[in-house]
């Protein structure tokens, strides 16, 4: 295992639910530092240059006017694996199919509204994070 970042998304759904505390214990508990955080409201350029990703997907317009209806916190976290650990947090993308204890298992209420975002691998993990936290915003060690 690597000694590695990933970015977390603190989605609207689930800080509208007062659930930033519950989510940054699961990564603490879990071994996972948190070396740059901030909160804010997407602009839509923001939401869709983030998913550009997914954007001829048949969700697209609907993921970003989500991640735009209310404010978000993101983070950077740090630690063995921690592109994999923080998967595993989150559980499966659609809350009714994630492992019981999972982040979206516990705290999210559908496959649109699943209060976590989390890097999927290294490569996109240094993409995302240099996308919300300049190096100078980091948590030295
Ligand atoms: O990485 P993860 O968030 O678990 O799922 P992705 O396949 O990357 O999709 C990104 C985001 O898009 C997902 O968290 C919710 C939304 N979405 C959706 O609304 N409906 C789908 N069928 C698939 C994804
Ligand atoms: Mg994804």
């Amino acid at each position: 295992m690597a000694f590695e970042r990933t970015l977390s998304i603190i989605k609207p759904d689930a800080v509208a639910k007062n659930v930033i505390g519950k989510i940054y214990s699961r990564f603490e508990d879990a071994g996972l530092k948190i070396v740059a955080a901030r909160m804010t409201h997407l602009s839509r350029e923001q939401a869709e240059q983030f998913y550009s990703v997914h954007k001829e997907r048949p969700f697209f317009k609907a993921l970003v006017d989500f991640m735009i209806s209310g404010p978000v916190m993101i983070q950077a976290l740090e630690g063995e694996g921690a592109v994999a650990k923080n998967r595993d947090l989150m559980g499966a993308t659609d809350p009714q199919k994630a492992d019981k204890g999972t982040i979206r298992a516990d705290f999210a209420d559908s496959i649109d509204a699943n209060a976590v975002h989390g890097s999927d691998s290294s490569d996109n993990a240094r993409i995302e994070i240099g996308f919300f936290f300049p190096e100078i915003d980091i948590y030295l060690r």
